[in-house]
């Protein structure tokens, strides 16, 4: 059986509502192959993180070696969605400080697909970013920026949750109802994985950004009261059994 291969590169969530456990489950679901090259490692429950190590770098790039035959700038690797986590839902910090030019110069510039959510766009663009209008000039900056595509995601914003869709021509929205719940970790990792599901399947930009966003809004809906802060999303709500 031929299934399209995708590999995250994130860090391990102990929770296993987020990281490398978000992904491999979202890429399972939606019928890729998921491979991955961890980078860190978290202690974690529901109420936040309690340790990180940082796998080395020379670790790093032979888990991506070994998958993908090279590192990303030595491939034609035909889709690198990036996801800038920043700070996880608790507050933590799970890029460091001095990461985030490495992330805006260099990684950047290679995605196809970038997903900031408003605080992370923030920090990337280094202005606050408060209307719609101000998430459409983000989309188009960090288009400028490199990026083919930029998605700026709504979910930090008030009312509907609407995402801006960038790609250089086209300015769309993508709106869903906004969800009350606090059980939202990993939201931002389903989304992406989606994202990179769909684009592995062969769909255009567009509709793979659809498809994931129906496919967060169900895992939201469908979201886990697990522990005793925010839990997790829930990418196998499809699944027998939900969790
Ligand atoms: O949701 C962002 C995120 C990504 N990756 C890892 C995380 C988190 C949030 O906690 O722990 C490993």
């Amino acid at each position: 059986m031929k299934i399209p291969v995708a590999l995250t590169i994130a860090g391990s969530d102990s929770g296993g509502g987020a990281g490398i456990q978000a992904d491999l489950k979202t890429f399972a679901v939606l019928g890729v192959h998921g491979t991955s090259a961890i980078t860190a490692i978290t202690a974690q429950d529901t109420t936040g993180v309690t340790d990180i190590l940082e796998l080395p770098t020379s670790l790093i790039r032979k888990q991506i070696a070994v998958v993908a035959g090279g590192a990303i700038t030595e491939l034609r690797i035909p889709n690198l969605v990036v996801d800038p986590v920043m700070v996880a839902k608790g507050g933590a910090k799970l890029l460091r400080d001095d990461a985030v030019a490495a992330l805006r110069e260099r990684l950047l510039p290679l995605a196809s697909v970038i997903t900031p959510n408003i605080p992370e766009a923030e920090i990337l663009l280094g202005r606050h970013i408060a209307s719609l209008e101000d998430r459409r000039n983000a989309a188009r900056d960090l288009v400028a920026l490199g990026a083919r595509i930029a998605v700026v995601k709504g979910g930090h914003g008030d009312g509907d949750a609407t995402d801006v869709f960038f790609d250089g021509t086209q300015m769309i929205e993508i709106v869903a109802e906004r969800i009350a719940t606090p059980n939202t970790h990993g939201s931002g990792c389903v989304f992406s994985a989606a994202i990179t599901a769909h684009l592995a399947h062969g769909a255009e930009p567009l509709a793979a950004v659809r498809e994931a966003k129906q496919f967060i809004t169900m895992a939201i809906a469908n979201s886990l009261e697990i522990g005793h802060g925010h839990g997790p999303v829930n990418p196998v709500f499809a699944l027998r059994g939900g969790g």
